[in-house]
């Protein structure tokens, strides 16, 4: 009986000694030290033992009971250390690692062109206006001296929303709705988004557009000339040579489109300007009396110049992009190079 209490205490102390995790322990508690351990059950056994060695063996079971209890929070305390070195090894940062830096955005080059052309006129005085998109075929074509079934109608590929109802082809509407609403003098931009049924590597079916008109009296084609080119030179460089075509609006009498040094070879000729040195950036005229007369203007007492541009095309043309579909796209590897 002794040595059998040696023997399982031992066997305790060892088993214990050998866990290494702390559920491993727990199974050695309940093996060892639980209510149907084998140390238990000899304490039970004691009662058919010999009266006199009853209180010896008694004895030795309640010690080897202790240093097994001993062991086994000892044991624990150790386990939960090594434990809990091994989870701080395992969660540290390093932190000599590289970050992962935050991408600095910007605005988009269609939108830094616009602003620039926008602020070349706030400059020299002019207001921003601004209007509808879906607008009546009214103020996009009849208060422009475009009659209906008119074929000068055809130089705009409109998209209609219902019979008279359509998506502006240009921001004209929004200076015809300002002269029904101010009396001269005026100087007035309309910047914004103009759509057509157009698409092709230099045609998207929405885009930008800048239109401006001045209107006071005694205005004159000289103005026009002053203003445009003191602009082109300002969005294109102070040095460049600007020329002025006759051209044809139903909306501008006389009209004239403006060209402006080619940007890329210098007037030299290029491919991108087909030769002639030049390229052709925006439209103007001075206002025809019709116009007026749909406002109720006074065509006697008033005069005005006005013009168009597409932002997009200028835009293509200051950063050599040489298709449209890339500004609308808005693939960021393409964007981030402006
Ligand atoms: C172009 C040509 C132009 C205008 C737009 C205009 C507006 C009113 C009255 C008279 Cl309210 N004219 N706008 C005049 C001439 C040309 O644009 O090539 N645009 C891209």
């Amino acid at each position: 009986m002794e040595d059998k209490i040696k023997q399982l205490k031992e066997e305790a102390l060892k088993a214990i000694g050998e866990t290494q995790t702390i559920a491993s322990l727990d199974e050695a508690r309940i093996k060892y030290a639980g209510k149907k351990s084998d140390l238990q059950e000899l304490l039970k056994s004691l009662g058919s033992a010999a009266p006199e060695e009853r209180p010896k063996l008694g004895a030795l079971v309640n010690e080897a009971k202790t240093a097994i209890e001993l062991a086994l929070s000892g044991r624990k305390a150790a386990l939960q250390k090594s434990e809990q070195t091994k989870k701080i090894a395992a969660e540290k940062v390093d932190i000599t690692m590289p970050g992962k830096g935050i991408r600095r955005g910007h605005i988009h080059p269609l939108t830094q062109v616009m602003e620039e052309a926008k602020a070349i006129f706030i400059r020299m005085g002019f207001e921003i206006a601004e209007g509808p998109e879906v607008e009546t075929d009214y103020y996009n074509f009849d208060g422009l001296n475009i009659p209906p079934h008119h074929p000068s109608r055809d130089m705009w590929s409109t998209l209609f929303i219902k019979d008279d109802i359509l998506l502006r082809t240009h921001t004209s509407p929004v200076q015809i709705r300002v002269m029904e609403k101010k009396k001269p003098p005026l100087a007035i931009i309309a910047p914004g988004r103009v759509y057509r049924r157009d698409s092709d590597a230099s045609h998207s079916p929405i885009f930008q557009q800048l239109e401006g008109f001045l209107v006071n009296k005694q205005v004159t084609f000289g103005d026009l000339k002053g203003t445009l080119t003191e602009f082109l030179r300002q969005m294109f460089g102070k040095d460049k040579n600007v020329r002025f075509r006759p051209s044809f609006f139903p909306f501008t009498e006389p009209s004239a489109e403006a060209d402006v040094e080619c940007v890329m070879c210098k007037g030299k000729g290029c491919r991108l300007c087909k030769d002639t040195g030049w390229i052709e950036i925006l439209g103007s005229g001075m206002i025809d009396p019709n116009v007026f007369k749909a406002v109720g203007y006074d065509p006697e007492k008033y005069s005005g110049f006005a013009f168009g541009m597409g932002i997009d095309r200028i835009t293509m043309l200051k950063y050599g992009i040489d298709n449209i579909r890339l500004l609308y796209e808005n693939d960021v590897r393409f964007l981030e190079q402006f």
